[in-house]
């Protein structure tokens, strides 16, 4: 198993974060990122890759250019604005008003490219977020060179974030940019498999009308739980993409039970779509103690879905997403890749 990594990645570092009606410091940190690095080291001695750098192009065949021309000049704009600390959206285009409007000044634009307030533009998220998405495009080529897996520890992570806003801790659409590299080199269908704790509402609206990459997620349900406005069981896809979107929401406080039999449909339909990759959004915030989450998934849990995942017998790589008890998600990520391997070696 190769495991990909950026350093640049640690690079972005949010001050605080609006939560629960107050600033706390930020759940998605840099630590966590190093500590999973440390932990996958450890597992699997000599595994780790720089990853490598890639065209901006494949960025763009994912996300708007003026959205990602956004991205990479909004900080610099917000400090010529003479603002000191980082660049939070404040308001939002909700209803009836006049969402199609870009306005001029940063303050407006940041609104437009984003859809809730707990992440922010800070001076160095362009650079990590470009090499988060390198990170899983080194994954995905690893796959197109004929690799059976990858893991690509993104980190920010991408799922939140849609062709043109950000939100949710994420930038850049890591795993929808990996699956855009594996269809340009030639496969002809990705599934895309997201299990954290979230609806990836991001790469739902990137690959919603489309029946060449199909989402699936397992998630809590957005009754409850972020992003509360999209992955709703009803959600099937439009036009070309109908069929080719299902969500599975769950109620708080789901365990390895009723979590490993939707598992289990959500795989059997992976199946029946007969993928030539597998991507899989790897959250591990639906563990048990995580402090955004009302999962209870336990470290062996995590190895049964690793094993489960194996069992399609597709090549598959792995995109980190979230996951923030920080002592946790090493082990917990190792898990599923153990259970994954463990799986695969048992099978001819
Ligand atoms: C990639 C990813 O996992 N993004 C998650 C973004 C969630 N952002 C806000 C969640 C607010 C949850 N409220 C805290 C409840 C604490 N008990
Ligand atoms: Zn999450």
């Amino acid at each position: 198993m190769k495991a990909f990594f950026a350093r640049e990645q640690l690079l972005h570092d949010q001050s605080v974060e609006f939560n629960r009606g107050e600033l706390t410091a930020p759940y998605e940190s840099g630590k966590r990122a190093e500590m999973l690095f440390s932990a996958l080291e450890a597992a699997f001695p000599g595994a780790a890759r720089d990853a490598a750098e890639f065209p901006v192009s494949h960025l763009l065949d994912i996300h708007d250019a003026d959205y990602i021309g956004f991205l990479q000049s909004a900080f610099g704009e917000w400090i010529a604005e003479g603002r000191t600390g980082d660049a939070f959206p404040m308001v939002w285009p909700v209803h009836d008003m006049r969402g199609e409007k870009i306005p001029n000044t940063i303050v407006g634009k940041i609104s437009h490219y984003s859809f809730e307030i707990s992440t922010a533009i800070t001076k160095h998220s362009w650079i990590s977020a470009r090499r988060s998405a390198e990170t899983a495009l080194s994954g995905a080529q690893e796959l197109s060179r004929g690799a059976n897996m990858a893991f690509s520890l993104c980190r920010p992570p991408g799922h939140h974030a849609g062709r043109g806003y950000f939100g949710g801790y994420c930038y850049l659409n890591n795993a929808g940019i990996a699956a855009q590299y594996l269809r340009n080199e030639g496969a002809l269908r990705i599934a895309i498999l997201d299990v954290d704790y979230h609806h990836g509402n991001g790469t739902q609206q990137i690959f919603y009308d489309r029946d060449d990459v199909f989402y699936v997620s397992v998630h809590a349900d957005p009754d409850t739980d972020f992003p509360y406005f999209l992955g709703y069981a009803d959600e099937t896809g439009a036009g070309k993409g109908e069929g080719f979107n299902l969500n599975i929401p769950l109620s708080r406080g789901a365990a390895w039970p009723s979590y490993g039999e939707a598992l289990s449909h959500a795989l059997n339909r992976i199946g029946d779509y007969a993928p030539d990759a597998l991507i899989v959004s790897l959250g591990v915030d639906t563990s048990a103690g995580d402090p955004l989450s009302g999962f209870l998934l336990t470290r062996d849990d995590f190895a049964r879905m690793g094993a489960a995942i194996a069992a399609l017998q597709r090549q598959t790589l792995f995109v980190f997403e979230g996951g923030y008890a920080i002592n946790d998600v090493g082990g917990n990520v190792v898990s599923v890749l153990n259970g994954f391997l463990g799986a695969a070696h048992s099978t001819p």
